[in-house]
């Protein structure tokens, strides 16, 4: 972790910085609103600022920034603090995971906003990621604030929960292609904006407490919970076991059809606090390959 940190007219450079390939960690799974230019750089729009990331050999370039939001809001998102060779050290003593990780090696988890983790996996059940990019695109666009326009891409933020409290669940279901789901978006965001469930109390629980608390919301269950927890909270013990994880977790480790929880307990004793990294690995590979799609 030896990278230095650099400023230049509206950019910060991190020169020598390992451990960070923008597709590894845009596409593995854990974001929905990052967007690949032709450059094959990536914009995104986080706490009303956008910011363009692009890998330049050796070195990782974000635009559109400077020194002090990056030391205030990118550090901790990109989660930059954070020694990736370590873990992926750690985790490569599992043959399994020495594979995926060689996969995945410039993957990080990022630390997202928890409204829109909240919402953006409660959309993500039961669906596909190309239709959930859109509709977190959709309702960016129909709810949220107009920031700017970048690479001639308008950038809108995402509602507030109160915005969404308000909503109507049928518009929801037909104009933001959530479906079923609408519902659960409207009343999971009432009951936030109502402080019925406190997502800023959230960082401060252990795990299995957090995760308890985030269930009272409606379309929230225990795969997008674990979600919510890695993604916006960094519950990094966390381990969402989705479709391609159990598929994966099969192939490879148990070689037959196997129950949730029992794939819940193999991760928790191989890979411990480092399960929620393990897990990302394991998405991407898995996810990009196909692996035990065709049993
Ligand atoms: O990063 C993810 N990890 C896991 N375990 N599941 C995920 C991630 N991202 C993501 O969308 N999912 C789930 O996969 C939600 C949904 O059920 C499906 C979409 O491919």
């Amino acid at each position: 972790m030896d990278y230095k940190i650099i400023e230049e007219d509206n950019r910060i450079i991190l020169k020598g910085m390992r451990d960070f390939d923008p597709k590894h960690i845009f596409e593995c799974g854990q974001a929905f609103r990052w967007k690949q230019e032709e450059d094959g750089s990536y914009t995104a729009i986080h706490k009303g600022k956008v910011i363009n990331v692009l890998r330049d050999h050796r070195d990782v370039v974000f635009s559109n920034t400077n020194r002090s939001e990056f030391e205030n809001i990118w550090y901790d998102y990109f989660d930059l603090g954070r020694d990736y060779s370590k873990i992926k050290k750690e985790l490569s003593k599992d043959p399994v995971l020495k594979e995926a990780v060689h996969f995945g090696e410039g993957i990080r988890i990022l630390k997202q906003e928890p409204y829109e983790t909240t919402i953006s996996f409660i959309i993500s059940a039961n669906n596909q990621i190309p239709r959930i990019k859109n509709s977190i695109k959709l309702i960016s666009e129909g709810f949220g604030k107009y920031i700017g326009e970048y690479h001639g891409q308008k950038y809108y933020s995402f509602p507030t929960a109160d915005v969404l409290a308000k909503a109507d669940p049928k518009d929801m279901e037909k104009s933001y292609k959530v479906g079923y789901r609408a519902k659960y978006i409207v009343e999971s965001s009432k009951m936030i904006a109502d402080n019925i469930v406190d997502l800023a109390a959230i960082d401060r629980l252990p795990t299995k407490q957090a995760q308890e608390e985030l269930s009272k919301l409606p379309g929230v269950g225990p795969k997008v919970s674990s979600c919510i927890l890695l993604f916006a909270f960094h519950k990094e013990d966390a381990f969402p076991v989705d479709v391609w994880v159990k598929r994966v977790m099969e192939y490879f480790y148990f070689k037959k059809d196997t129950k949730l929880k029992d794939i819940s307990s193999l991760a928790k004793e191989k890979f411990g606090p480092l399960a929620g990294f393990a897990q990302q690995y394991l998405f991407y590979y898995a996810r990009e390959l196909g692996i035990g799609k065709n049993k």
